[in-house]
Order: C-alpha cells, then structure tokens, then sequence
C-alpha cells in the first residue's frame, strides 16, 4: 500500500460511519484533490468498502461493493441473463463474449466486469472503464439478417433509458447510441457482429455505464462532454438494482425483437431521441454533412434533410448539434 493510501485509510477509520471530506483527505495524504479519488480506487482494488458523495466525500462501508452473479438470482428473465459471468478486471467485457461465444455461450449470456483495462468504443476509440462503472456485454443469437443488427443498438438504448428512468434519472438518446444526462454522455452503446450474410451467428452487445464515477476521474478531455449518475445525483446509485434492471428491460424488448415486433421499441426510441428535430452536422467516414435531424428508419439509420428540403439516409456517423435543445 502507498503511502498516500495510507494516509487516507487512516483517515476514513478514524471517522466510522461518517464521511471524510475530499479536501481534508487531500490534505492529510498530501496529493491534489483529484488524484485523491485514484487513490480510493487503489483502496477498493485491494479489498476496502468505500462509498462516495460528491457534497460529503468519502466514508468506510462495510459492503465490499462488487458484482457477483449472485447478486442476479431471482432476475425473472426468459432469456437475458441465461448465464451471468462476473469479473474484478478485463480487458474489455465485448472481448470476453467474443471470446465465450466462439465457444459456443448461449443466446442471453452476461459478462460484466468491474473495470476493464482495453475498454473499448466504436472505431477503436478508447473507453473509460474504471471502478464504480457497470460495464457489461450480451452474447445475442437471434435469428436475423446481418442488416437488422441496428435493431439490437436501439432495444438497448430505450433499455438503458428505461433502466435508468427506473432510478429517478431522464436520459435522452443522442442517434446512434449514446445517452445523455444533462447534455452529457452518462452511457455507450458498441455491438459487433458474427455470422454470414444471410444470418447473425450471435452479437455481441457491450454496454457502458457512468454509474458511480466522481467528475473528477474524468480526463480534461472527458470532462466537457462526459457526466455520471453520481455527478448527477450527488450520491451514489446501487448497482446492483441498476444492472438487474438493465437486464430485465433488455430481455423484454429482446423477445419482443426476436417475435418480429418492433413497432414499440422505434416508438419508444423516437420519443426518447433528443437529436430528431435538430440542426445537426453528421461527421461520417465520407466527409460531413449538414442538415436538420427528422427521422430515424426502422434499421436505425438517421434521415437528414438539408436546406434544400433533400433528404439523405445515414447510417453511422457522429452528431454534433448545432442547433436545438440538448436535453
Ligand atoms: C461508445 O463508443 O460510446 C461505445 C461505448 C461502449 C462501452 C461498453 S463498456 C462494456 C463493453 N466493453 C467494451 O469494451 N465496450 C463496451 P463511441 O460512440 O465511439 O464513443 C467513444 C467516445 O466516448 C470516446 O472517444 C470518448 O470521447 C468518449 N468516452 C470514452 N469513455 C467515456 C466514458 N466513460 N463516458 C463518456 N464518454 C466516454
């Protein structure tokens, strides 16, 4: 244990029960208050409860905060959560189904993992997965055709929404598969794919959420556009209800996409959308366009109209809203 660690651990036990301010623990171990919050991950790592509050600070608990696959027993799902494989490190949740699916994991397979070291995001961006996120990936195997696997991007977006909404939170969906808090990023959608041309083997679908992140974890980088349900609500959310939620709204909208009814879910991803009706600039891997945001079709692809009244279809890309509210 450092010697900062130290410190702090001294700190925190000299007050149970209550809460050590950030300042204060800054001060005693002698660093700046925002390396305080890596040193209570080093904490954490090595076995220690440690709840955090963005007004009070941080405080001992005697629960070791963990996801186990016990934690899922009793979920009700018919599918979703078949099998739930729970990890303290990966190197990415997606690579590990892909890796259990190759072996033949079954359709509703769960891999979550407490932080990952190659956390990844769409294009081979980087994904920040520290302690404190829920990061986790679905091995899928429904039978449909390679160019319905948008469908599966959107069940999850209007699966975290309902999920989150759940815990007293209003997120909205930024096309093709962020939500947002705030105006601020608090989750990432990134699904890969097997199979052949005429049908989906399995996909994999990785979900990341910034449950109990403090802002102050956050790269300068992400600190503009990256928020956190503790961010947002000042105190820490359970993960445990957080993720059996998750997993029971995504085996609902998943049989309903495997019975061929996605009629419900566009719906429910359109009025969730807070990109539709703004004017938007789409970077896409041909160059950017222009327009004002009114539809997404029915494989998730965004329609875009341009000051000319033409419509053009995307179907990746990344927005960036120029004008319109962001909620
Ligand atoms: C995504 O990509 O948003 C997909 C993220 C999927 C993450 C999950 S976690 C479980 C599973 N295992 C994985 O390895 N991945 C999945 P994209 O739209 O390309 O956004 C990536 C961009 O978001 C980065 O380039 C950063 O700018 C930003 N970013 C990175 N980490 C973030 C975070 N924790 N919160 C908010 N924004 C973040």
């Amino acid at each position: 244990m450092t010697e900062q660690c130290a410190h702090i651990l001294a700190a925190l036990k000299k007050r149970p029960g209550g809460y050590v301010s950030g300042t204060e623990l800054a001060s005693v171990a002698g660093v700046s208050r925002s390396a305080i919050w890596k040193q209570i991950n080093k904490l954490r790592e090595a076995g220690y409860g440690i709840e955090a509050s963005t007004r009070l600070g941080y405080r001992l608990s005697s629960r070791v905060d963990r996801l186990l696959s016990d934690d899922f027993d009793g979920l009700g799902t018919e599918c979703v959560g078949s099998r739930i494989v729970c990890y303290e490190k990966i190197d990415s949740t997606n690579n590990e189904a892909k890796r259990l699916a190759a072996q033949g994991a079954e359709d509703g397979c769960v891999v979550i993992a407490e932080r990952q070291t190659g956390g990844r995001g769409r294009l081979g961006r980087t994904w920040f997965s520290p302690l404190g996120g829920l990061w986790l990936s679905l091995i899928l195997r429904p039978e449909i055709a390679p160019g319905d696997a948008p469908k599966v991007v959107m069940l999850a977006a209007c699966s975290v929404q309902a999920a989150l909404r759940a815990l007293g939170f209003e997120a909205t969906i930024k096309w093709p598969n962020d939500l947002l808090l705030s105006g601020k990023k608090v989750s990432g959608i990134l699904t890969e794919m097997a199979g052949q041309p005429e049908l989906v083997d399995h996909i994999v679908l990785g979900i990341g959420i910034n449950a109990n992140i403090p802002l102050e974890a956050f790269s300068e980088e992400l600190d503009a556009t990256a928020t956190s349900l503790l961010a947002e609500a000042g105190k820490e959310v359970d993960r445990v209800v957080l993720a059996r939620r998750l997993l029971v709204e995504l085996d609902a909208r998943y049989r309903r996409l495997k019975r061929g009814d996605f009629a419900e879910i566009l719906a429910e991803w359109r009025s969730a959308c807070s990109t539709l009706g703004c004017e938007i600039e789409l970077s896409t891997p041909t160059g950017i366009v222009r327009g004002r945001a009114v539809d997404v079709d029915e494989l998730g692809s965004l329609i875009l109209e341009n000051a000319e009244g033409i419509r053009g279809t995307f179907s990746s890309g990344d927005v960036t809203v120029i004008k319109g509210e962001v909620r």
